[in-house]
């Protein structure tokens, strides 16, 4: 990535670089919820190895870092639901037909609901005052937040999209921010899956046809950038 002026630069990606403004880009940091993350987690009770999530912890922290210092708008984002369940669509509740389900008591508090410690961020990236942090019921962050009006109000037009799963939160935001106008930068250390082939999969996609659903950097580049 490479600077052509203080208010302009080109984020170097597949599958071609993005030329943006970073007045106009937030970093959107998905999901790096506890219940996901952390050893003694949900995900882990189901059986999942969180230490395939856990390697975007650190590239994400220097580009958090960078971000903050650019003064980059930074927004982060929670999947849960509302204590008595009345925002959980019944087919979520009842999808998988697990012993455990959301709203559970977990090894964190009950599973996905607001409030309770496994829902909240991972210390390593926890939000700062004056970061948003969207609470959404879904896969996607703009189903049924006021995402998309914080981002219109604030004039982002570029979202730099970090987080966990590549496949599911990830990749849906993705293309529910394409469908909506706005171009998608993917740092691909910055995100990560259960499913190793999946968090491949997902970024391909991503960049197939032309850049379909929008672009795939790294750290590294989009750091440089930003620098
Ligand atoms: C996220 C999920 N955040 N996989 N959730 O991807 O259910």
């Amino acid at each position: 990535m490479t600077s052509t002026a203080a208010s302009f630069c080109t984020i170097a990606a597949e599958p071609y670089a993005l030329a943006v403004s970073p007045a106009s880009t937030a970093l959107l940091i998905i999901d790096m919820q506890r219940d996901f993350m952390e050893p003694g987690g949900f995900g882990a009770m189901l059986g999942n190895d969180v230490s395939l999530l856990r390697v975007a912890i650190e590239p994400l922290q220097a580009l958090l870092a960078a971000a903050r210092k650019t003064g980059l708008f930074i927004l982060h984002t929670r999947e849960g639901h509302r204590a008595d369940l009345s925002d959980a669509p019944p087919a979520k509740l009842e999808r998988g037909h697990g012993k455990t389900r959301i709203g559970d008591l977990g090894p964190m508090g009950r599973i996905l609901i607001r409030g309770e410690a496994g829902h909240d961020i991972i210390p390593e990236l926890y939000p700062l005052p004056g970061e948003p942090v969207i609470d959404k019921p879904g896969k996607g962050s703009f189903c049924q937040t006021d995402l998309e009006l914080i981002l219109k109000n604030r004039g982002i037009r570029t979202l730099i999209v970090c987080g966990v799963t590549t496949e599911v939160c990830v990749h849906t935001t993705v293309r529910e921010a394409n469908d909506r106008g706005f171009e998608c930068v993917v740092p691909a250390d910055c995100a990560a899956s259960y499913f190793p082939e999946f968090h491949q999969m997902a970024l391909r996609m991503i960049v197939a046809q032309g850049g379909i659903f929008g672009w795939v950097s790294d750290s590294a580049r989009v750091i440089a950038a930003l620098g």
